[in-house]
């Protein structure tokens, strides 16, 4: 066998290897993409930017839900504007959780540890209203 031909089999050997590695990489973090996505318990659905939808308690959907202690619930917001999930009142949050700014598509998750009617609301929309029950 020619040097060439051992240099052309190394080469492509290396290249085969790297291809594998990159495949791998991609794959484990496509993999870690599908594991944060969660199954809604909560929706802020599309056009709650405008006030209209606390008249038929649909600015969070559904505007309550009641879990038992130590259940997480996760809110995901499938508008196309920004929203939070924050406890407590407009002008009155409470120190419990605030998700921050929510992107369009963007999820919140929250485990309740405390018995009790949580109300939460929206920092950017004082019509949002939603509540937590946790028996
Ligand atoms: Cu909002």
């Amino acid at each position: 066998m020619s040097k060439t031909k051992i240099s052309i089999g190394i080469i492509s050997g290396i290249i085969l290897v790297i291809m594998i590695v990159l495949f791998l990489i991609n794959n484990s973090e496509l993999e870690e993409k599908l594991v944060v996505m969660m199954e809604p318990d909560v929706i802020m659905p599309t056009k709650v930017s405008r006030p209209g939808c606390e008249e038929t308690n649909s600015c969070y959907i559904p505007s309550l839900v009641t879990i038992k202690i130590g259940d997480q619930v996760t809110w995901s917001n499938e508008d196309s504007a920004f929203h939070s999930v924050t406890s407590g009142f407009y002008g009155e949050p409470s120190s419990l959780f605030d998700s921050g700014y929510l992107d369009p598509g963007q999820q919140f998750s929250f485990t309740f540890k405390d018995e009790g009617l949580v109300d939460y609301f929206c920092t950017l929309h004082p019509w949002m209203k939603g509540q937590v029950l946790v028996e």
